[in-house]
């Protein structure tokens, strides 16, 4: 930093700076009236879990109040969010479903 064209050599190097898109937890919280088989079934059929690995994870819900079911983009975060509350609503259980940024 310093030649003879007469500006002032102050740092002006910057990072090339790649933008990552932020990326979304979606979480499932416990309730005392869901069904445990009604969550089990949610998890396998909106995020793609065996039933062994919807089941632990509702365990993991039902024991901790919460737990993070997948991370994504924000448009799927939102459209699994209300793929599950409107299926929850239709079945009339409680079930809540959120997201938040990571
Ligand atoms: N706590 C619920 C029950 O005992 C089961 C449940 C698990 C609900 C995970 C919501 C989320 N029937």
């Amino acid at each position: 930093e310093g030649n003879d064209d007469g500006d002032i050599g102050v740092a002006l190097e910057t990072k090339p700076k790649t933008k990552r898109p932020p990326m979304y937890k979606v979480l499932i919280l416990n309730d005392d009236f869901t069904p445990m088989e009604f969550v089990v079934h949610v998890l396998e059929r909106f995020f793609g879990l065996s039933h062994a690995q919807a089941f632990e994870l509702m365990l993991t819900v039902h024991k901790k109040g919460v737990a993070v079911v997948g991370v994504f983009s924000h448009e799927i975060a939102e459209t699994k969010v209300a793929q599950v509350m409107d299926f929850a609503q239709r079945h009339q259980h409680p079930l809540q479903c959120t997201m938040e940024k990571e």
